[in-house]
C-alpha cells in the first residue's frame, strides 16, 4: 500500500473518519491502462518534493522558510512559527511518507509555541498555520495538533474587535493588541473555513460566529451591482479602492463563499456565493463562455472595465467554478490560463489578455493553475488535463528546481530565479501535482474541502 497511514493513538471515531479521507492505494475500474505513467509521474512528484524538504531540513530547519539559492532562512516575524513543517505535514501523510511526516509532526507538537510577542498577519497564519493544524488533525487524530489550534485560534480572536466586525490585518499573539485597519475582501472573508471548523472541532461557536460575521460584513458592503472592491477599512466599512476583480485581495473571499456552503451547509454563504457568481460573470467574465474566456477587472459601481489583466492567481477560479457545477466556464478558462503558462513556458503573475504582453513577470512556486487542472480531472476524467499537467510539472522542474531545492523565478522570460521558497510549495504545489496523477481515490474528494492553502478539511 502506497498510501499506509501510521496509526497514531486515536480513537475510533477518528480512525473511521480518517479512512473517508485517505484511501488505501488500489486500481479502480478503467485505471489499469494508463497505471504505470501515472505512477512513475506520482513517483516523480513524491520524490520532487523530497528534494525541496531536504534542502529545507538542511538549511532552514525549524524556521519558517528556506532561501534557496542562499542557502539561509527567513522567519517572517523574527521568531518562527515553523510555517514550512505545518503547511507540510498533511501532504506528507497524503503522500505516504509516513517516516518523514512523523518525525514532522513529533516536531512540531514539542517546539511550535504562540506565546510569542510579534504581530502576525492574521490572514496569512489562519490559512498556513489554522488550516494545516486542523487538516492534519483530523488526518492523525494527534490532540496535540487540535490543542496548538485553539491556542492560535484565542491568540488570533482579538482581530475580530473591530466596529464593524471585520477583522484587522494584524494581532499581537501576546498581548491580542490589534493594528492595520485598512484590509481588503481576501483577508476579512477567508477565514471561515478554518475558524468554523475550529468551533466544530471544539465546540466553540464563537469561533464560527466571528469569521461568519466577517464574511458577511463584507458582502454587505458590495455595490449595487453586487461587486466588491479591493480595498476596504474595517473601522469605518468604508471602501478606499474600487477595483473589481478575482485576483490577489479578493480571490479567495468568493472560493470561501462557495466553500463555506458546501462544507457546512451554510444557506447564507449559498446564497451570497450565488448572488456574487452571478455579477462576476456579468461584469468580470471577458470573452466567450466558449473560447477565449478570461476574467478582468471592472469598477465595483459601473461595471466599466478597468484592465484586461489576469494572472497566476487568478487560475485558481476554474477550480471554484468546477466545483459550484459550471463545468462549461471552468473548462473555458482553463484553457486560457494554460495558453498564458505556454506562453514563456511557465506562467507570469500577469498578463494582458488582449495583447497578451506579460505585466508582471515573476513567477513565485504558485499553484493555481495546478490546483484547477486536478479539478477538472477529477470532474470530467478528460485524460487531457493529466496530459496538461504532465506539461506543467516538467516546466516546473525544468525552471525552478534547484541543486538542492526550488526557487520562485524573478521572471518567466528571462527565467532567472529569486530567493525564495514559499510555504505553499509543499502545502500546495507539490500536494496539487500529486493528486492530480494519483489513483482517483488517494482522495475522497466528495468527503473533503480544501481551505485555500489546499488543507483538507473533512465535511
Ligand atoms: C496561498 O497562500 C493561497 O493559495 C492563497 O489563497 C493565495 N496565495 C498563495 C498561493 O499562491
Amino acid at each position: 500500500m502506497r498510501h499506509k497511514y501510521s496509526q497514531p493513538s486515536t480513537t475510533k471515531f477518528l480512525t473511521a473518519a480518517l479512512s473517508l479521507l485517505l484511501i488505501p492505494s488500489f486500481a479502480p475500474p478503467g485505471y489499469s491502462q494508463t497505471k504505470p505513467a501515472r505512477e512513475e509521474l506520482d513517483d516523480q512528484v513524491r520524490a520532487e518534493f523530497l528534494h525541496a524538504w531536504n534542502g529545507y531540513k538542511k538549511y532552514a530547519w525549524g524556521h519558517d522558510d528556506l532561501r534557496p539559492l542562499t542557502k539561509t532562512y527567513h522567519d517572517w516575524y523574527g521568531q518562527s512559527l515553523l510555517m514550512t513543517p505545518v503547511d507540510s505535514l498533511d501532504t506528507m501523510i497524503i503522500m505516504g511518507l509516513d517516516d518523514e511526516a512523523k518525525a514532522t509532526r513529533e516536531y512540531i507538537a514539542k517546539n511550535l509555541s504562540f506565546d510569542k510577542d510579534i504581530y502576525v498577519q492574521n490572514f496569512e497564519v489562519t490559512i498556513r498555520l489554522l488550516g494545516g493544524l486542523l487538516s492534519s488533525y483530523q488526518l492523525t487524530g494527534d490532540k496535540r495538533l487540535l490543542n496548538l489550534a485553539e491556542d492560535l485560534g484565542n491568540r488570533l480572536l482579538p482581530v475580530f474587535d473591530s466596529p464593524t466586525g471585520m477583522p484587522y490585518r494584524f494581532v499581537n499573539l501576546k498581548s491580542g493588541k490589534v493594528r492595520d485597519a485598512e484590509s481588503n475582501p481576501a483577508e476579512t472573508g477567508t477565514l471561515l473555513i478554518e475558524f468554523g471548523t475550529l468551533a466544530k472541532l471544539t465546540n466553540r461557536p464563537i469561533f464560527y460566529d466571528k469569521a461568519k460575521r466577517a464574511l458577511v460584513e463584507t458582502y454587505k458592503r458590495r455595490s449595487a451591482i453586487g461587486l466588491v472592491g479591493e480595498k476596504i477599512n474595517v473601522e469605518t466599512g468604508k471602501w478606499l479602492a474600487s477595483d473589481s476583480h478575482i485576483s490577489g485581495a479578493i480571490d479567495s473571499y468568493y472560493e470561501y463563499l462557495l466553500k463555506c456552503w458546501l462544507l457546512f451547509g451554510d444557506q447564507d454563504c449559498k446564497r451570497m456565493w450565488r448572488e456574487s457568481i452571478a455579477s462576476i460573470n456579468k461584469y468580470l467574465a471577458d470573452g466567450r463562455v466558449e473560447s477565449d474566456l478570461w476574467y478582468g477587472h471592472a469598477d465595483m459601481n459601473s461595471g466599466t472595465r478597468t484592465a484586461t489583466t489576469f494572472g497566476a492567481l487568478d487560475a485558481f477560479f476554474p477550480a471554484v467554478l468546477a466545483l459550484s457545477g459550471d463545468l462549461n466556464r471552468a473548462k473555458s478558462l482553463q484553457a486560457s490560463s494554460f495558453k498564458m503558462w505556454q506562453l514563456n513556458g511557465i506562467e507570469p503573475e500577469e498578463l494582458n489578455f488582449r495583447t497578451m504582453e506579460v505585466t508582471s513577470a515573476g513567477y513565485v512556486l504558485r499553484p493555481e493553475i495546478i490546483e484547477s487542472t486536478y479539478y477538472l480531472y477529477h470532474y470530467t476524467r478528460d485524460p487531457k488535463y493529466l496530459a496538461m499537467g504532465k506539461v506543467l510539472f516538467a516546466d516546473f522542474v525544468k525552471y525552478c528546481k534547484t541543486d538542492e531545492a526550488y526557487a520562485s523565478l524573478k521572471s518567466v522570460v528571462t527565467k532567472e530565479k529569486s530567493d525564495s521558497m514559499h510555504s505553499f510549495v509543499f502545502a500546495e504545489t507539490f500536494k496539487y501535482f500529486y493528486l492530480l496523477f494519483a489513483p482517483p481515490k488517494t482522495m475522497n474528494f466528495k468527503q473533503v474541502i480544501f481551505n485555500t492553502e489546499a488543507h483538507p478539511i473533512r465535511r
